[in-house]
Parts: C-alpha cells; sequence; structure tokens
C-alpha cells in the first residue's frame, strides 16, 4: 500500500482516481513545508520526513545489524504560477489561498494584460530504498518560465542521493492556463480560475481534470514507474 502524505482530500480523490482505490491509502501528515522557492525541494524533504513518520519498527538484518522499515510514501507538492507575476504565488500558494483567497488572486490578475499561468506538481517518492537517481526525461510541452523546471529537477534529484540521506525518486507534472474569473463548483483550491482549453479545472469532472492536469501527468509518469516496480 502506498501511503499518500497529504492534508487535501482534493488531492487524494484525484490519486485515488487515478492509481486505484487499492493502491492509495492517505496519510493524513502535515510534514514540514521548507521555505525553499522550489517545489522538488520542499516535496523531497516532505517525503524524507513523511517516510521516517511511517517507521514503527526495526528489524534485524541477517549479519546481525539494524534497519528502519517504513512504508513507502508520495508526497504532492503543488502551485500555481502565474507569468504576470513572475511565477507568483508559485511555492506560496497555500499561504496565498489563506491570506488573499483565490478570489483576489483572479482581481489583481484581471489588471494584467497577460494573464496566462500554470499549474505544477512535483510528487517525491520514499521507500527507504535506493534507486536509479537519474532525472526523468525531458518534456517537450514545457515553455516558458517553467523551462528551467528540469533542471532544478535534475539538480535536486542527485543532492537527494547524497550520501547519508534518504533517496527520494522525482515526478513533473505542468500545463499552461489562463487565469478568469471564478466558474465551477468542482475540484479545489484555485481550480474555479484555472482555464484550460475553454473550461475551468472547477467544471471538470475528477477524471477529466486528471486527463489534462498537472497532477495527472505527473501521476502517470509515477504511475508508470511504480508499477515496472
Ligand atoms: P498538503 O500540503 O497537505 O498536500 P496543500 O493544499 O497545502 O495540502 P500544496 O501546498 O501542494 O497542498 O498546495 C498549494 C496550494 O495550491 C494550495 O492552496 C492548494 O489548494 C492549491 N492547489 C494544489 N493543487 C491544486 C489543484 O490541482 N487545483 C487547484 N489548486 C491546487
Ligand atoms: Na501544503
Amino acid at each position: 500500500m502506498l501511503r499518500f502524505v497529504t492534508t487535501n482530500q482534493g488531492k487524494v480523490r484525484e490519486a485515488r482516481e487515478y492509481l486505484g482505490d487499492d493502491t492509495v491509502e492517505q496519510l493524513d501528515f502535515d510534514y514540514t513545508e521548507i521555505q525553499a522557492d522550489d517545489l522538488a525541494a520542499v516535496a523531497a524533504h516532505g517525503a524524507r520526513e513523511a517516510y521516517r513518520h511511517t517507521v514503527v519498527s526495526e528489524t534485524r538484518r541477517a549479519d546481525g545489524s539494524a534497519v528502519d522499515v517504513g512504508e513507502p510514501v508520495l508526497v504532492d507538492d503543488a502551485g500555481l504560477f502565474v507569468d504576470a507575476f513572475d511565477g507568483f504565488p508559485g511555492p506560496y500558494s497555500s499561504y496565498v489561498e489563506d491570506t488573499v483567497g483565490v478570489e483576489r488572486v483572479w482581481r489583481l490578475t484581471r489588471e494584467e494584460d497577460d494573464r496566462t499561468a500554470a499549474f505544477r506538481t512535483v510528487l517525491a517518492y520514499c521507500d527507504g530504498e535506493g534507486f536509479d537517481a537519474s532525472p526523468e526525461p525531458v518534456e517537450h510541452e514545457r515553455r516558458g518560465q517553467d523551462q528551467g523546471a528540469e533542471e532544478r529537477a535534475a539538480a535536486t534529484t542527485d543532492d537527494q542521493v547524497a550520501e547519508g540521506d534518504l533517496p527520494v525518486k522525482i515526478f513533473e507534472g505542468y500545463v499552461p492556463g489562463e487565469i478568469v474569473a471564478p466558474r465551477g463548483e468542482g475540484g479545489f483550491g484555485y481550480d474555479p480560475i484555472f482555464e484550460h482549453d475553454g473550461t475551468t479545472f472547477a467544471e471538470m469532472t475528477p477524471e477529466e481534470k486528471n486527463a489534462v492536469s498537472h497532477r495527472g501527468r505527473a501521476l502517470a509518469k509515477f504511475g508508470e514507474w511504480y508499477r515496472e516496480r
């Protein structure tokens, strides 16, 4: 069983929809969100912390040495990146939703000529084991301010296998869109103001959203890799 680490029911719904109810169980654990301008760094740190949190017992190896065994965990750190604001709120999206609010993010963006934006998700997987740390292949659909993401992810992946630390595997998803006046009752967070191909994410079912969303894309990459494992 895979623990999907989040306090957000909307994310769990989408992960279950994608990976299946019997694969995913929510771990309602509020990991430390380190101050970083990089979703991958936040997610990787969270995945290590969540993995350690699942360790309940110590197992003895044949040679008598002790090893901690936890549960596989998947952390999802996401953000909304508004181009006119140089990617703000980005990694601060959760804080901005709580303070400024979704409606006012729309009203601020409305003043701008360029209302393009993107959602990004970074999934970070940790199961206490090592794996090939090579970065995921470049996605050609990426563009604009997200272009550096691959390099950042690669750099983070390399850091993550630093000796003595738990390896973490990173999967990214990205979707371009536009900020619009709120529409729709579904989804969560910024979904009502994020339009993709004429429809807001809040107007989509979880299945429709997963088919095009940042999270759906990241989950697809993760799912493919996880099933091979
Ligand atoms: P956890 O950290 O416990 O997973 P969270 O809601 O704080 O829950 P994030 O930090 O990843 O998750 O989310 C950052 C913000 O972006 C937060 O305000 C979310 O509501 C919002 N968000 C994340 N994914 C979203 C999506 O698919 N659609 C709309 N808003 C989203
Ligand atoms: Na969060």
